[in-house]
């Protein structure tokens, strides 16, 4: 299987996350892909490459104008006030409050655009947000082109980005944004399938009225667990989109026989869809060794989950996203990819 992969990653570095009142440090490391390349090299997956340019164009097809023009400056907003930090948010426009006028200061514009304080950004986030979308759009390019299958080596992850949000580590949202590529380059019904532990918010939101791509996640329920204000069962999609999301939030301690009756659900709703190409948004934070989350799936499940996934016979694109046990986290993810190539 094809790797794209850019080291343009390595621009975003956040210091610190806000968490239970302390600045902590962010666990969505650059060391994080390192491993994964390092575990795709050594195990013999296939070509890795490096992502091809592709511009605004597919990025505004997701997001909208603003957040991108937000993203794009907030760097220099930030630097202007003579800050030597990473930016940070503090005031959100939650319940009650306006969202009708986008505020004027970097302060405001901070909270405007995000859903919580784990999206630091630094000099180089943008670019490395880009490299990131472009990464997912090859893979997407790759097989629509006729590819049965291709890895987009994300990072920074995508899946909490929401068309004018970004949160929980994300800021575009890479799955959606190669979901859209292939619904553009022709394909008429497509599936995500997002197996990272928590809920892709923002995937969901993207697509949530939309009958054309068919959203299914399997994640720590949103009672307990981030990003506590979406990804229940009752979420089933609206307007045209009725029926097209399908949520499988589950308990603290999921074992990965329990994981994978759920996904045996979710599969087979993406197969009575009809869907004609698949986007995975693939975290492996589902490990027993991750270090913020609570599920107890061993390395050799990973392999179990590919192989399923691959049952389906879509043309398939993985999208990297969470995955925090950094020493685990290459080997989980080849687990997951060589189970798909040889079931
Ligand atoms: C892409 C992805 O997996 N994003 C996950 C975002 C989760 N953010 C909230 C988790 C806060 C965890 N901080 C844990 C500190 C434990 N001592
Ligand atoms: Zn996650």
């Amino acid at each position: 299987m094809l790797t794209i992969y850019s080291p343009e990653h390595h621009r975003h570095h956040g210091a610190a996350e806000f968490y239970r009142g302390k600045l902590v440090p962010c666990f969505e490391s650059p060391e994080r892909a390192e491993q994964i390349l390092a575990r795709v090299k050594e195990r013999g997956l296939g070509p890795v490459r490096a992502p091809d340019r592709f511009g605004r164009g597919p990025l505004a097809r997701v997001h909208s104008g603003d957040y991108l023009d937000f993203l794009a400056s907030a760097w220099e907003e930030w630097q202007a006030l003579g800050e030597t930090g990473d930016a940070l948010p503090y005031a959100w426009p939650a319940a009650g409050l306006r969202r009708d006028v986008p505020p004027a200061h970097i302060d405001g514009k901070l909270g405007f655009y995000s859903i919580d304080a784990a999206v630091p950004i630094t000099a180089g986030t943008w670019d490395a947000v880009q490299a990131s979308a472009d990464c997912a759009l090859t893979g997407a390019r790759v097989v629509l082109e006729g590819a049965s299958s291709a890895f987009a080596l994300c990072r920074p992850p995508g899946h909490h980005a929401g068309a004018r949000a970004m949160g929980g580590f994300c800021y575009l949202n890479n799955a959606a944004i190669a979901a859209q590529a292939m619904r553009d380059g022709g394909v008429e019904r497509v599936a995500i399938l997002d197996v990272d532990y928590h809920h892709g918010n923002g995937t969901q939101t993207i697509f949530y009225d939309r009958a054309d791509v068919f959203f299914a996640s399997l994640h720590g329920d949103p009672a307990v667990e981030y990003p506590f204000f979406l990804g229940h069962a009752d979420e089933t999609g609206a307007g045209d989109g009725l029926g097209a999301n399908l949520n499988l939030p589950l308990p603290w301690g999921t074992s990965a026989a329990e994981y994978l009756a759920a996904l045996a659900v979710a599969l087979a709703r993406i197969a009575a869809f009809g869907a004609q190409a698949l986007v995975v948004s693939l975290g492996v934070d589902t490990f027993e060794g991750d270090p913020i989350s609570h599920f107890t799936l061993g390395s050799d499940d990973f392999t179990t989950l590919g192989r399923r996934i691959a049952a389906l016979g879509l043309p398939t694109l993985f999208v990297m996203e969470g995955g925090y046990a950094v020493g685990d986290i290459g080997g989980n993810v080849v687990n997951v990819l060589s189970g798909f190539e040889k079931p």
